[in-house]
């Protein structure tokens, strides 16, 4: 997968993807990240990409024109399944969205800053508009980067057995069950007898009751009504 980001903040983005799981994912060949630069498309001398929004308000605006611009350049060169505009009032990012997107072959993610940017960007290049939850960050870099990273295990061959993203949260609508590892008394506190006891059978159906009463007593929302 190869996921174009636009952004005025390209160093945002230094740490995130450069450790564990995405760096291997790239090191494998298997995502390939490109940080664009809104700037480099600004067509004026002092390089601007945002004005004051008509009708007045609070806030800066990115212009139509660099965006236009950018998103035109990279449109030239490949076809892209879906130009992504991270913004609060996107559609809520799921484990299904991620489902879906780890499918794709070549993304844009769109970063806004300050009150966003123009309305006919929004309306004539943008498919999918994406937010990671119900509070407001101060511009759509951190939540690109929690979709790539969310998205980028997802794609086959990223994540070993070990790893495997079928046991995760969400995957099924339930959460996971709890963990432990050595030792098995820690101040007294002891490993659940049922997890030492090498019988398979009996340890699955232990992690499926636990997943079941956390989601019930977490996020009952998750369940199918009764
Ligand atoms: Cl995608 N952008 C911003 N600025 N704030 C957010 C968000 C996105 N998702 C949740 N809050």
């Amino acid at each position: 997968m190869r996921i174009d980001i636009i952004t005025l903040f390209p160093e945002m983005f230094d740490g995130p993807f450069k450790h564990s799981i995405l760096r291997r994912a790239q090191e494998k060949g298997l995502l390939e990240i490109h940080l664009v630069q809104l700037r480099d498309y600004a067509t004026d001398r002092h390089r601007t990409v945002d004005d004051y929004p008509y009708g007045g308000g609070a806030g800066m605006v990115l212009m139509p024109e660099p965006l236009a611009n950018c998103l035109d350049s990279l449109k030239a060169q490949r076809s892209y399944d879906e130009i992504v505009y991270l913004t609060p009032d996107g559609e809520r990012l799921t484990q299904a969205l991620c489902n879906r997107l780890s499918l794709c072959q070549n993304l844009i993610l769109l970063c806004g800053h300050y009150k966003g940017i123009d309305e006919r960007i929004r309306e004539h290049y943008v498919t999918k508009e994406i937010s990671i939850g119900d509070y407001v960050l101060s511009g759509g870099e951190l939540a690109a980067a929690v979709l790539v990273d969310c998205v980028a295990r997802l794609i086959p061959g990223v994540l070993n057995d070990e790893e495997s993203a079928l046991f995760d949260s969400f995957q099924d609508n339930l959460l996971a069950p709890p963990v432990y590892t050595r030792p098995e008394n820690f101040r007294g506190w002891k490993v659940p007898e049922v997890l030492l006891s090498g019988n398979h059978k009996a340890i699955e159906a232990w992690r499926l009751q636990q997943s079941h009463q956390r989601t019930r007593q977490r996020r009952p929302d998750l369940l199918p009504p009764e």
